[in-house]
């Protein structure tokens, strides 16, 4: 985290110009503002991110006085503030929404990918997974629950199809995941039994997250579920296809048909 956030620093240092650059500190010399904010001799940070509280940056970044430089800047100012050494739970929302927003970018994620998700979720295989870790390849996820009696065998199935009718290079370089909503019975154990039962290689993803991350995602992608009294779940029926950077490009909704249009989607995506 501290890489990346120099890194921002450095990239959001590098933007300022001397147009920005205070004046009661920076009007002696033609230093830009970084210099000029973060030299020893100018050591009133405070006074000088009061000169422009809209370029922050270089002032901010200095870990000395964090508390005394944002609060000099009257909106949340993420590269700047967030740049310090301030607790993840004590940083405003609106300062951490947007740096994460630059992270994802220099990530090359953009707002739309699933990626940008930090919820983690744990494989078959008791191993921590980020869905982050799936980018560069086409995606075919459904999210399902093991013990399902009647759709998520159906999906599986239709997954399964759709794969087999995906030209051979770009069979091999997808990967096909299901993401439990059922926290309590799919643990990573009860996953890997239901892969060796379904017989499903090591291009299937089985993941178990925790309630937060099970409901982030299906918020995203729009999968409704429900625990019923006879321990089956009402649930969504999709299969989403996401590009190598993490997007959603197509849902196959329902339990018929739309293989073809599914395998179309990976294919367009892999190209
Ligand atoms: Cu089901």
């Amino acid at each position: 985290m501290k890489t990346k956030l120099a890194l921002l620093s450095l990239v959001l240092t590098a933007g300022l110009t001397a147009a920005d650059q205070p004046a009661a500190c920076c009007a002696a010399d033609a230093k830009p503002k970084a210099a000029c904010c973060t030299s020893d001799e100018k050591a009133d940070k405070a006074a000088c991110c009061a000169e422009k509280s809209d370029a922050p940056a270089a002032c901010c970044a200095e870990k000395a006085k964090p508390a005394a430089c944002c609060a000099q800047v009257e909106k949340p100012k993420p590269a700047a503030c967030c740049a310090v050494e301030v607790p993840v739970a004590k940083k405003p929302d609106a300062c951490c929404a947007e740096i994460e927003n630059r992270e994802s970018k220099i990530q090359n994620f953009s707002s739309e990918s699933l990626y940008q998700l930090e919820v983690g979720f744990t494989d078959d295989r008791d191993r921590p997974f980020t869905l982050a870790s799936l980018r560069g390849r086409p995606v075919v996820l459904t999210m399902f629950f093991a013990s399902c009696g009647y759709a998520c065998p159906l999906l599986l199935t239709d997954m399964q199809a759709i794969r087999a009718k995906l030209p051979a290079e770009i069979r091999d370089q997808a990967a096909f995941v299901l993401v439990s909503f059922d926290v309590a019975r799919d643990t990573p154990a009860a996953l890997a039994k239901y892969r060796e039962e379904r017989q499903l290689d090591a291009q299937w993803t089985l993941l178990h997250g925790d309630d937060d991350a099970v409901r982030e995602l299906a918020a995203l992608l729009g999968v409704k579920f429900k625990l019923e009294a006879d321990g089956q779940f009402a649930h969504s029926n999709l299969i989403s296809i996401l590009n190598p950077g993490g997007e959603v490009v197509h849902q196959r909704t329902g339990l018929q048909g739309g293989l073809d249009e599914a395998a179309q989607a990976i294919v367009a995506v892999s190209r």
